[in-house]
């Protein structure tokens, strides 16, 4: 600082002067927008090859990511690329086709796993629905399941079996609008997941529930009566309730990673008010066995022990039937 300066300075009026130039310029600076933040962090809502889309503070964006993410992760974004990923709550997982001991994450911090299976076209596959079943629990969320298109007719009774679980049934279809209203009752506020077998209907009552034509469906193919593959890669919605969906695309199987006789105990609490002679009884070949006694005086569903003994086996895989086109 110079002499004459320093006179100024010392002047009131260029004190008061540069006071409000001070004043004005802190204004100023609190009302430009400012350059994106070097670390932020965001939900992933979509997955590309080497990126992610993540909304962060309301705005969706694209960013860099070479580590294993999922739908629903909390990322931490560090100058445009995912640099770690916040502790999963929950999660959904099925075996990794390639090699059955390894787990791939189909979706992250999910409340809610919709399991969506239609009466008819494609048929209702009990194995596929216990498979999934097993996996949320597994995972650490609820389910709920939503069989659709009631317009077509069929057996309401498959459902049975999962009311008497606890599980809520949802009955739907989105040609007569039957369910929706109260699917997306269900769905408010958490993050859910829809899954099942390609065809069911997912991407349809993502439609229906959202009231736009967002999600890519597909007709159910005619040769050979499963649905043909139109959501290739899974994608998070926000419905106007606060709710957010995760819509998946079928995939060829769902395996499940060999169970511990623990997970699968879980997975098959109906079980658990039948007493065995044996304390560590299989409920396979046991004598005085009372859940095979129980299945066959009608109390516990016959579909649900042939689920349990495939898992228990380790077969995880598939119920024989070929799952996907
Ligand atoms: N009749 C009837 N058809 C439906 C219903 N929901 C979906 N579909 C049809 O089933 C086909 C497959 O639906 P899509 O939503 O793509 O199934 P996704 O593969 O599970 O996503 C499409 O042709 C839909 O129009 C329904 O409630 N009733
Ligand atoms: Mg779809
Ligand atoms: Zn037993």
């Amino acid at each position: 600082m110079n002499r004459q300066d320093r006179r100024a300075n010392s002047d009131p009026r260029v004190k008061e002067r540069n006071n409000r130039l001070k004043k004005r310029a802190l204004r100023e600076a609190a009302m430009t927008p400012k350059p994106p933040e070097a670390f932020t962090r965001g939900i992933v809502v979509a997955l590309g090859p080497g990126i992610c889309t993540a909304v962060s503070h309301g705005v969706e964006a694209h960013y860099r990511c070479d580590i294993v993410v999922a739908p629903g992760d909390e990322v931490l974004v560090e100058n445009g690329k995912v640099t770690g990923i916040t502790p999963r709550r929950t999660s959904l997982s099925r075996m990794d086709p390639s090699n059955p001991n390894r787990e791939r994450i189909i979706v992250a911090n999910i409340d809610l796993v919709v399991i969506v299976a239609s009466l008819t076209d494609p048929p209702f596959r009990k194995g596929l629905v216990d498979r999934y079943l097993a996996a949320t629990q597994r995972g650490g969320a609820k389910a709920v399941l939503c069989v659709t298109k009631n317009d077509l007719g069929g057996d309401l009774s498959v459902a049975d079996a999962y009311r008497q679980l606890g599980m809520p049934v949802i009955v739907c279809s989105i040609e007569t609008g039957q369910g929706i209203e109260e699917l997306r009752g269900l769905l408010a506020g958490s993050l859910s997941v829809l899954v099942g077998h390609s065809g069911v209907g997912k991407s349809s009552l993502t439609n229906a529930l959202l009231d736009a034509d967002v999600a890519k469906t597909g007709a159910v193919d005619e040769a050979n009566r499963k649905g043909r593959h139109t959501t290739t890669a899974s994608k998070l919605y926000q419905l106007k309730n606060g709710g957010r969906i995760i819509d998946t695309p079928g995939i060829r199987a769902f395996g499940l990673k060999p169970m511990t006789k623990d997970e699968i105990e879980a997975a098959f609490p109906e079980f658990r008010e039948f007493e065995c002679r044996f304390r560590d009884c299989s409920h396979d070949h046991e004598p005085e066995c009372g859940v095979k006694d129980a299945v066959a005086q009608g109390l516990v569903n016959e579909h649900r022990y042939q689920s349990y003994l495939r898992l228990s086996m380790g077969h995880g895989v598939n119920d024989g039937v070929e799952e996907e086109a």
